[in-house]
């Protein structure tokens, strides 16, 4: 596996960052998830703005243009022949000392990884998955703010490990005043009358690539798409809840903390918005 370090294509195994990376030391940098269908990079510019805003919020330069980064992470899908996989590209505020001062650290260091991706059988998608709600509240705003895509994810992660303690795939996390924020990598949507629900950013998610377009889809259904804050409540009475997030596309929640959603099953709506995903991912017309 080819690996891009800073302009450069090096073998798997000379891919090699300093110990004294503050990505290493302190999860200060930035990074994005992004697959490939039938070797396209899905919404690789919405990525690529999220990234750029992710390191304008924690003033980190990246040391290129958008237009050299894209082409970079072209360049790597093709030397590894990804044509159905996953890039990861990350941006750590490169080296420096042992204290934090982020502004000792001079170059940042870019790196684009394209590989395979670790999906949820595809039984899950057919039955849905169950959650729990995590104890552990997501970021408080004026901490590290949810919206930005960092190289530190111990939040999710405590939640994760709750969700794992409890032989269920993901949590929802909720935020400093109760509401729903998101599950630990992907985005909460609820179907409650026939409408869609999901939580504003502000509430505590990040904006998600796969949220967007999903957002979309059902719009072009013709159906209302409605942002607003979701109690524990709301989830525990509502006819429908999916995920969305770049790797689980659209999944199907059937149970939270032991209570079926509807009638336990994946919902109509949620259905047809998985189809309708995987055809747009495809570059299939609906
Ligand atoms: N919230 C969080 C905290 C995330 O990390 C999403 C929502 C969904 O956003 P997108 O843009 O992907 O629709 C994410 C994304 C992985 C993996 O390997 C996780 C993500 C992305 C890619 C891979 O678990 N999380």
């Amino acid at each position: 596996m080819k690996i891009w370090i800073d302009g450069e294509l090096v073998d798997e195994t000379d891919a090699k960052i300093s110990v004294f990376d503050h990505g290493l030391l302190y999860g200060d940098g930035v990074f994005e998830g992004i697959r490939v269908y039938n070797g396209r990079i899905f919404e690789l510019k919405a990525h690529i703005r999220r990234l750029y805003e992710s390191a304008k919020a924690i003033r980190l330069d990246i040391p290129m243009s958008r237009e050299e980064l894209i082409k970079a992470v072209e360049k790597t899908a093709d030397a590894n022949a990804v044509s159905d996989g996953y890039i990861r590209l990350i941006i750590t505020r490169g080296v420096g000392t042992l204290g934090i001062n982020p502004l000792v650290c001079h170059d940042g260091r870019s790196i684009i990884i394209a590989d395979n991706i670790q999906l949820y059988p595809e039984e899950l998608y057919e039955r849905g998955i169950k959650v729990i709600s995590a104890t552990t509240v997501r970021n408080h705003p004026l901490a590290v703010p949810p919206q930005i895509k960092s190289l530190n994810y111990l939040n999710n992660i405590l939640a994760k490990l709750e969700a794992l303690d409890n032989n269920v795939p993901e949590a929802v996390m909720y935020n400093h005043e109760g509401y729903v924020a998101e599950a630990t990598a992907d985005n909460v949507f609820i179907v409650k009358n026939s409408c869609i629900y999901t939580p504003p950013v502000q509430a505590g998610a990040l904006e998600g690539i796969t949220r967007g377009v999903v957002i979309k889809l059902a719009e072009e259904e013709n159906l209302r798409v409605v942002e607003k804050n979701l109690t524990r409540f709301d989830l525990y009475t509502c006819d429908e809840f999916f995920l969305t997030g770049t790797a689980a596309e659209v999944i199907s929640v059937v149970e939270i903390d032991g209570r079926a959603i509807g009638d336990g099953k994946p919902g109509p709506i949620t259905k047809m918005l998985r189809k309708k995903f995987f055809k747009y991912a495809h570059g299939k017309k609906s």
